[in-house]
């Protein structure tokens, strides 16, 4: 089991966070994912076999751009449900349409 964190960009509401599991959660080895809505951080943990750039690959595939994160001992990666929906007043700059 290991840890991958990576740095993302676009995500802006609940919906994003969603899209970006949805990315992630389907590709080889990935058993758990944890988005950090407001500080753009995500945690891969599962038998990752690469040193996770397929997992950016995938996330800017998605039209999520992620830079792998350097240091992966930030605390605890904490979901956050929901932020300004970008449907109603965010700022229509993320990912999700
Ligand atoms: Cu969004």
């Amino acid at each position: 089991m290991n840890v991958v964190d990576l740095q993302v960009e676009g995500m802006n509401c609940g919906s994003c966070v969603k899209h970006v599991t949805q990315a992630l959660q389907p590709l080889p080895g990935v058993s758990s994912v944890d988005v950090d809505l407001q500080s753009g951080r995500v945690r891969v943990s599962g038998e990752l076999a690469q040193d996770g750039a397929f997992l950016v690959t995938a996330l800017t595939a998605a039209g999520y751009p992620a830079t792998l994160a350097a240091d992966a001992s930030t605390s605890s990666a904490t979901p956050q449900p929901e932020a300004s929906g970008c449907h109603s007043g965010g700022t229509g700059s993320c990912g999700c349409r």
